[in-house]
């Protein structure tokens, strides 16, 4: 019998598997919240866009109101940056340059308050803070959705408010507000005072609705020593926002009240103590520069982390030291006022509490440290930004011992020695962290890449600039040159190193252009992005799609693992080793680097509840 020989089959290779589907199998994205549930396609035109526009400004998704504040506080960033330019143009050269006196203390003021109440305080917190906290946590939302949109808008309003009281004169008390000159001038102050108490508002919400999500909305195995550092400090973060932000509401309330129906609170004309003011006012504003770093510190926890490769060294400390951070802000606000005329014994006490705070941030910036070391550091972008932050902030907190020293602080309060120091914790410190976080996590929101060298640039560019421009100021402030002056005609040597910082500042501002360029055309022509292109280990990484969709997830996710279980979570060690649906973690796209992962030795760190 003939053997028959089968022809061969001849069958269509099976459809190549995507090769990187960025999401768990099966699991690939139904809606993408960037535009679902968005109109139909029958919608179309004008239509079509009032339509979006509509959708975008009542969502109560978490994401995209994180999306608007983002924008929002981008958008005041931009403005307070003009400002400063001017600011530092003016100083070019002794004399007038570009503005007179009476304009420059408008324009450093208004820098100051754009600065501090429409972007830092909602920075961080009202941005990546919405977008993140729910899916850290597993969640599909915050607690209440609606609430959130409420606290955007109101911050919106108050911005509006503030801003109405440039057609009033505008601002010249410096955005401190001190009494009685602030009762005094300009009516502008009025509204921007009034602006400031509304701003409050939006932020008391932010913290209490982040506190409710947090307590109430974690998923299955999400137990507090399993959440993410960022979540830590977002959560520390709330408890000042929730307790201190009442006080510089009622303080501009009071001052309102005063202007208006001329009742004796801080000035000492009507009976009043301009002293009890400034304990108002240091009272929330000591505590909100914590509103404004502690975020800074969760999120450099979390590049530490993802880019050094190994769990974040000292979990707990470092948790815990944003909590202790928190708390003890409360208790420093005096520091501010030594040379106020408060009492000696008052001052040395704030002075001691003041060092105090020093061993909390030490313990962060130590712990840091040692998260990199023998780890495997992988310098992108997010990373630079990251290294960038811990160089600058310590500089930053040393100074700020500096003049927490009661007896340093008489020679050097009021001079740009002061000037030096904030900015290099809050530009230096908060600015830093929040460039880093948003490109660490612009894949995920955004589904684009940045182009990796345009950002390497930029970080290059922005820590020249700031160090150029700021750095001097220390000499500066050491050597006589006082804070808020528009000229300087009996120290004429001083115009040299004004001028080192203004061009210093122009690098800077030549940085974040590129940071910006990078972002536009990262939207317009970026590659798309894979769903976990650093091989972080959180659950926004492993879990969630990219951009995540409507809800988050598809199913609750159940957390077997530390939040810096890299092993765990990549490799899916601890047994399912991922979120609990069934599925393994994505593998992170090799292209786009994690091929450091072959760098990755097993060190025998993974947390205790792994089950490796
Ligand atoms: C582009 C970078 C920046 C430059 C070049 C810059 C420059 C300046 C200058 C020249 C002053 C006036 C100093 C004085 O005479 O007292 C100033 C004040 C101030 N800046 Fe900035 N700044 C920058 C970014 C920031 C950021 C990011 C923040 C906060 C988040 C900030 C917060 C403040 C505050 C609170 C004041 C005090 C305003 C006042 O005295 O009322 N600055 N800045
Ligand atoms: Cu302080």
């Amino acid at each position: 019998m003939a053997t028959l020989t089968p022809a061969p089959v001849r069958s269509r290779p099976a459809p190549a598997a995507p090769k990187n589907p960025g999401y768990p199998q099966g699991h690939e994205p139904v809606h993408n919240y960037l535009h679902e549930p968005g109109p139909g396609p029958e919608v179309t035109g004008f239509a079509r866009f009032r339509a979006i526009a509509w959708e975008w400004m009542t969502t109560v998704d978490h994401k995209r109101i994180g999306l608007m504040y983002l924008a929002s506080v981008s958008l005041a960033f931009a403005v307070g940056g003009f400002l400063a330019l001017a600011v530092r143009l003016e100083l070019f050269t002794q004399g007038e340059t570009i503005m007179t006196a009476d304009t420059y203390n408008q324009v450093f003021t208004m820098h100051g308050i754009v600065m501090v109440f429409l972007f830092i305080v909602p920075s961080i917190p009202a941005s990546l803070g919405n977008f993140l906290l729910p899916i850290m946590i597993g969640a599909k939302d915050v607690a209440f959705p609606k609430l959130n949109l409420a606290s955007f808008y109101i911050y919106g309003i108050g911005a509006v408010v503030a801003l109405t009281g440039l057609a009033f004169g505008g601002v010249d008390t410096g955005w401190t507000f001190y009494t009685p000159y602030s009762k005094e001038t300009v009516d502008g102050v009025l509204f921007m005072g009034l602006g400031v108490f509304i701003m409050g508002f939006s932020s008391i919400l932010t913290g209490l609705n982040f506190i409710v999500t947090i307590h109430k909305m974690r998923a299955p195995g999400m137990t507090w020593n399993r959440m993410p550092l960022f979540l830590w400090s977002i959560y520390a973060t709330s408890i000042v926002q929730i307790l201190a932000t009442p006080v510089i509401g009622i303080t501009m309330l009071l001052l309102f009240l005063e202007r208006v129906l001329q009742i004796g609170i801080f000035d000492p004309a009507l009976g009043g103590d301009p002293v009890l003011f400034q304990h108002f006012f240091w009272f929330y504003s000591h505590p909100a520069v914590y509103i404004m770093i502690l975020p800074a510190f969760g999120v450099v926890s979390e590049l530490m982390g993802t880019f050094s490769r190994q769990r974040v060294y000292g979990y707990r400390a470092v948790a815990l030291s944003s909590v202790a951070i928190a708390l003890l802000g409360f208790l420093v606000w005096g520091h501010h006022m030594f040379t106020s005329g408060q009492s000696p014994v008052s001052s040395v006490i704030f002075s001691l509490i003041t060092f105090l705070i020093g061993i909390p941030s030490g313990i962060k910036i130590f712990n840091w440290v040692w998260t990199m070391y023998k780890g495997s550091v992988w310098l992108q972008t997010p990373m630079l930004y990251a290294l960038t932050f811990l160089f600058l902030f310590t500089i930053g907190g040393v100074t700020g011992i500096m003049v927490g020293a009661l007896s340093v602080d008489i020679h050097l309060h009021d001079t740009y020695f002061v000037v030096a120091h904030f900015h290099y914790v809050m530009m230096g410190g908060t600015v830093m962290a929040m460039l880093g976080g948003l490109h660490y996590w612009w894949p995920k929101m955004t589904g684009k890449l940045y182009n990796e060298t345009a950002g390497k640039v930029s970080a290059l560019l922005v820590f020249l600039g700031f160090n150029m421009t700021f750095f001097i100021q220390f000499i500066m402030g050491s050597q006589g040159m006082p804070r808020r002056y528009y000229d300087y005609p009996d120290m004429p040597w001083l115009e040299p190193l004004h001028q080192i910082s203004t061009v210093g500042s122009w690098v800077l501002g030549l940085g974040l252009m590129v940071v910006w360029a990078n972002g536009m055309w990262s939207l317009w022509k970026g590659k798309p992005a894979p769903g976990n292109p650093w091989g972080g280990a959180t659950l926004e990484w492993t879990a969630a799609t990219t951009p995540p969709d409507h809800h988050n997830f598809h199913h609750t996710p159940l957390v077997t693992h530390g939040p810096y279980d890299y092993n765990a979570a990549l490799y899916g060690a601890s047994g399912d080793g991922m979120s609990g649906d069934g599925h393994a973690a994505p593998v992170p796209d090799v292209t786009v680097g994690v091929a450091q992962n072959e760098r990755f030795i097993d060190d025998g760190t993974s947390q205790p509840d792994s089950l490796s």
